[in-house]
């Protein structure tokens, strides 16, 4: 199918009108590597001005409308407070990111640490980001665990696993009817030996125990090199285990560069599945996430471009010609059924996409609409003094 067809263009543009992707609020504050972490100017310092950039990213985009906050860099008093500022900014507040891997208390673990005192600790953590979502009105509790061990013998390894299903458990049954635990592998770091959720086949089976409001979510930097992804994508949306993503991009390990940069080909093949299991409808509840961090680049532009490289990867995955793949693919027409495949990424969906931009009453290019908005030179002015907000690693 090609987009000079009338039909289908039309087709790929509505879908792509339902397409809503969620930034996360620290991908607006200062961050970096171990090795440092370099400030920049206009950075928010607090989580108001964090939703008010987020707001410019979807006033732009048309498609970015909710933030993702993280829990205790984006802690305030009053939440309620600060859900009814996004909402005069026309935003809302996504999903809830905990955090036990920061407290001194956790250097052998959160819920798996060998020490009773600590693993309550961390449980008590998790369920306070359940009571913010209660606030909020969030949907998702996003948890990841840093958790694991640097050695054999270290720990037990079956023990820990126990120890968290105990506190999954605990969470999972103090969720709302409407609420979800949203469930992050990660192979490697910040432990070196064992991981205690590593990987997606952990992830599933301990939201396979928890029950229908634990999924797994895919963060695209979390995988051995050259892992195939899309399986995994295609595997758990066939068993209604996949609850989103958290996109970013790398070359080598975590690097959480812009989704898309690294390898566009890859998004393309897991936006083709999402399509393929008609899972791009927001009915379908996953969660379009970002997971990334801007260490060198100026940060609103590059989270704008980051929703545009997901927009691009959905509206080629929305060109494969589906009936033709599928001829190809039974018919065992190797070289016809890649063509297909091959044809939809080839295509260069940027004229539609701005000709959707157009039709929604946005500007069709948003990087340079943001450029021209004087939108940075007005905040690195307003926000010249105080506390930049990061995680200052
Ligand atoms: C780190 C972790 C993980 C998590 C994110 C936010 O690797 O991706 O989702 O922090 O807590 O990037
Ligand atoms: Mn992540």
């Amino acid at each position: 199918m090609s987009q000079s067809d009338a039909p289908a263009r039309e087709r790929v543009k509505q879908a792509l009108r339902t397409q809503r992707i969620e930034t996360p609020s620290w991908a607006y504050a200062n961050s970096g590597t171990r090795f440092k972490v370099f400030p920049q100017e206009g950075v928010p310092r607090d989580p108001y001005e964090k939703i008010a950039d987020a707001a410019v990213v979807h006033r732009l985009t048309g498609a970015a409308p909710t933030v993702a906050l993280h829990i205790p860099w984006d802690r305030v008093d009053d939440y309620a407070d600060l859900a009814k500022h996004a909402t005069d900014l026309g935003m809302g507040l996504g999903a809830i990111n905990s955090n036990v891997f920061q407290d001194p208390d956790y250097m052998l673990g959160s819920v798996t640490n060998p020490d009773p005192r600590v693993r309550r600790k961390a449980t008590d953590h998790l369920l306070e980001c359940v009571d913010i979502m209660d606030a909020t009105g969030s949907r998702d509790l996003k948890l990841w665990f840093s958790d694991g061990t640097n050695y054999p013998g270290q720990d037990d390894i079956r023990a820990r696993q126990d120890r968290l299903a105990t506190a999954l458990r605990e969470v999972y049954d103090r969720l709302g009817p409407n609420q979800r635990i949203l469930l992050e592998y990660k192979l490697f770091e910040p432990a070196f030996y064992t991981t205690d959720v590593p990987d997606w086949g952990t992830a599933y089976a301990h939201c396979l125990e928890l029950g229908p409001k634990a999924q797994v979510v895919i963060d695209t930097g979390h995988h051995a090199p050259g892992t195939n992804i899309e399986f995994i994508v295609a595997f758990l949306l066939r068993v209604g285990k996949l609850g989103g993503f958290d996109f970013n991009s790398r070359f080598y390990a975590d690097d959480d560069l812009m989704v898309g940069s690294a390898d566009p080909f890859q998004l393309f093949r897991i936006m083709y599945e999402i399509v393929r299991g008609d899972a791009l409808r927001p009915e379908a509840g996953i969660a379009f996430m970002l997971d990334q961090c801007h260490n060198i680049e100026p940060k609103i532009p590059a989270i704008i471009r980051s929703v545009l490289n997901v927009q691009e990867a959905t509206a080629k995955a929305l060109l494969v010609d589906a009936g033709a793949l599928a001829a190809a693919q039974q018919a065992g027409d190797v070289l016809g059924a890649n063509a297909a495949l091959m044809d939809a990424y080839n295509s260069d969906v940027r004229p539609l996409l701005a000709e959707l931009r157009a039709d929604l009453g946005l500007d069709p290019d948003p990087m340079a609409a943001y450029a021209r908005s004087g939108y940075f030179e007005r905040i690195r002015a307003e926000r010249a003094g105080g506390q930049q907000a990061g995680w200052g690693a």
